[in-house]
Formats: structure tokens, C-alpha cells, sequence
């Protein structure tokens, strides 16, 4: 008998990312495994997973590691249809509007919290997020661009109010997607970091009833585990992939191809391994590692470079 590997997440309590895949956890009631890992570098027990890919969260199934909310999502979403994060009128939508979210409104999220935490941010941090950026976390020019934010943040923040309008519970209607996941990781990761957003949300009583809604989804129940139990798993597990090829990859890429991938914006790692699948929206790289030996990491397409090796 055989038995399912269980459904890992790697991520810390302060990420907003990780918070959108726990919410989803919560949604659709997945029983999970929370993996602790440091919010900064290194992070020895994953590396060898991933490659070397370094940003939070990552998904590990047996020896699959997805990698990148984008991917988590999709993967979950094959996984566990029921209730849908995509309903029909917002099937594509749904997840372009992570370009926004995880872009230009998280980066007056992120600009508004380090610009007041000030020097409260410890130096490791800094230093961590400097590298991963590769350019500087200059918490002085965020400092004095708060009131710049503020004015992005309530502009963003009025687009999910907007979406509310005529006594709609979620963004796109009278069910719950992915539109809403994406929108509340930076409302939840403000809310969790400065007294700020009440009164930003004074104007907007549409949104802080959403709030709520949103925080009522919950977590579902996780089991923790150790990093070191993690590795040890996927270093017992084989990839289950199934090879697929892409008849209309643009580029002509297949199967077998020795190739990098990388993300496009920071944390720019390469991680090299021969494809085993691709399509419009994912691709998955087998690797051989000295730790772990054979598994497959899988990527969006979406905001990520797919190099020859
Ligand atoms: N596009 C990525 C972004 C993930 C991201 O930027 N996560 C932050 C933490 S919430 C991060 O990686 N920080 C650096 C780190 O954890 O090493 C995704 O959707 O997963």
C-alpha cells in the first residue's frame, strides 16, 4: 500500500505570500504540513529542493517542489477543484491580477511598512533583502516617501473597494477567488505590521467588512515538522511528473532540454534541470542533487526566464 505524500508548505509566519497559500489551505480545507523555515538566508535544508531558488513560500509534494505562489496555486487548485479559486467570469483574470498585487501594490506595501518600522528593521534583515534584491533596501528613502505611499496604498485599496460596490461579498461576485487572495495579502501583511490601516479603511467600510470575511477563512489544520524531516522526505521520494510536452511552445523547447530558470524581477538564482513538462503557464525541470538526488522543481511562466543551459 502506498501512501500520499503529505502537502508541505515551506514559509514563516510573517510572509505575506505564505499567508495567501494558508489562506487557500483554510478555503478549500486542506489538512497540511507547515515546514518553519528562517526569514532569512540560509536556509541549508531547502536549498538542496530547490536549487537554489530562495524565495518564500515553496511547495514540496514527496520530491515536487513548486515553487512560487503562481505555481502553489495552480497546483492546488489541480489538486483540490472544490470550491474553485477561478469561477467562470474571472477564470483568467483571477490570476493576472497577481501582476498587480505581488507588483506595484506590494511594493507600496512593503515601502509604507519598512518606511515606518525605520529602525526597528535589524540589520541581518537588511543586509538579506539587499542580496536578494540585489540593490540597496534603502529604509531612509522609503521613510521619506510614507506620505507617497499612503497615496498608492489608498488608491489600491479603493480598486478592491470598487470591486465591493452593490453589496458584493467578494471581489469578483458572490463567490470568493482568487482576485480576493491576491488583493488581501497586502491589506493582511499592513494590518499585521502598522495600526495605519484602520484608519485608512475609515472611507472604505466595504473593504473592512471584506477584511473580516477574508480573515474568517482561516488556516485549516497544518502538522508541523522539521526542515531536516522535510529534506528527509524528499530524499525517500521519487518525482511523480509525467512527462508533457508543449506542441505550441513558441520556442520549440521539449523534454529533455538542459535549461535555466529564473525569476525576472529579484532573487534572480538560476536553477538548471531538463525539462520534463511545459506549457503556457508552467514548467517543471528535473534535477539530480547531491543531497536529495532526483527531483523535479516546478515554475510559473509568468514573470520567469527560461534560459538554455
Ligand atoms: N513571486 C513570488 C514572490 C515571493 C516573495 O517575494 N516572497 C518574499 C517573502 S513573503 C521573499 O521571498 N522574501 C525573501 C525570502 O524569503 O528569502 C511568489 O509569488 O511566491
Amino acid at each position: 500500500m502506498t501512501t500520499e505524500p503529505p502537502i508541505i508548505l515551506h514559509h514563516f509566519p510573517q510572509s505575506p505570500f505564505s499567508e495567501k497559500i494558508r489562506l487557500i489551505f483554510g478555503l478549500k480545507n486542506i489538512a497540511w504540513t507547515s515546514v518553519l523555515i528562517t526569514r532569512i538566508m540560509p536556509r541549508p535544508d531547502l536549498m538542496p529542493m530547490t536549487g537554489g531558488y530562495r524565495r518564500t513560500p515553496v511547495m514540496q509534494i514527496g520530491a515536487d517542489i513548486y515553487c512560487d505562489t503562481q505555481c502553489i496555486i495552480r497546483e492546488l487548485e489541480r489538486r483540490f477543484p472544490a470550491p474553485t479559486l477561478f469561477p467562470e467570469a474571472c477564470r483568467g483574470l483571477a490570476s493576472a491580477t497577481a501582476m498587480w498585487t505581488d507588483k506595484a501594490f506590494f511594493q507600496s506595501t512593503v515601502n509604507l511598512i519598512f518606511g515606518s518600522l525605520a529602525d526597528k528593521v535589524p540589520q541581518e534583515f537588511i543586509a538579506d533583502r539587499e542580496k536578494l534584491r540585489g540593490a540597496k533596501f534603502d529604509i531612509a528613502a522609503m521613510t521619506a516617501a510614507i506620505p507617497q505611499m499612503r497615496d498608492q496604498f489608498r488608491a489600491h485599496l479603493q480598486w478592491i473597494d470598487a470591486q465591493l460596490a452593490y453589496g458584493r461579498s467578494w471581489m469578483c461576485g458572490d463567490q470568493v477567488s482568487l482576485c480576493d487572495i491576491n488583493a488581501y495579502m497586502n491589506v493582511w501583511y499592513l494590518r499585521t505590521n502598522l495600526p495605519v490601516l484602520d484608519q485608512l479603511l475609515a472611507e472604505f467600510p466595504a473593504t473592512k467588512d471584506w477584511e473580516a470575511r477574508m480573515r474568517a477563512i482561516g488556516h485549516a489544520t497544518s502538522t508541523e515538522i522539521s526542515t531536516a524531516a522535510a529534506l528527509e522526505i524528499a530524499t525517500r521520494a521519487s518525482p511523480a511528473t509525467i512527462e508533457l510536452a508543449d506542441p505550441h511552445d513558441p520556442n520549440g523547447r521539449k523534454p529533455g532540454d538542459a535549461v535555466t530558470v529564473m525569476p525576472d524581477d529579484y532573487g534572480k538564482i538560476g536553477v538548471r534541470g531538463k525539462i520534463v513538462a511545459l506549457s503556457s503557464q508552467h514548467i517543471a525541470i528535473r534535477r539530480n542533487d547531491p543531497i536529495t538526488g532526483e527531483v523535479v522543481v516546478h515554475f510559473p511562466r509568468a514573470g520567469f526566464l527560461v534560459l538554455p543551459a
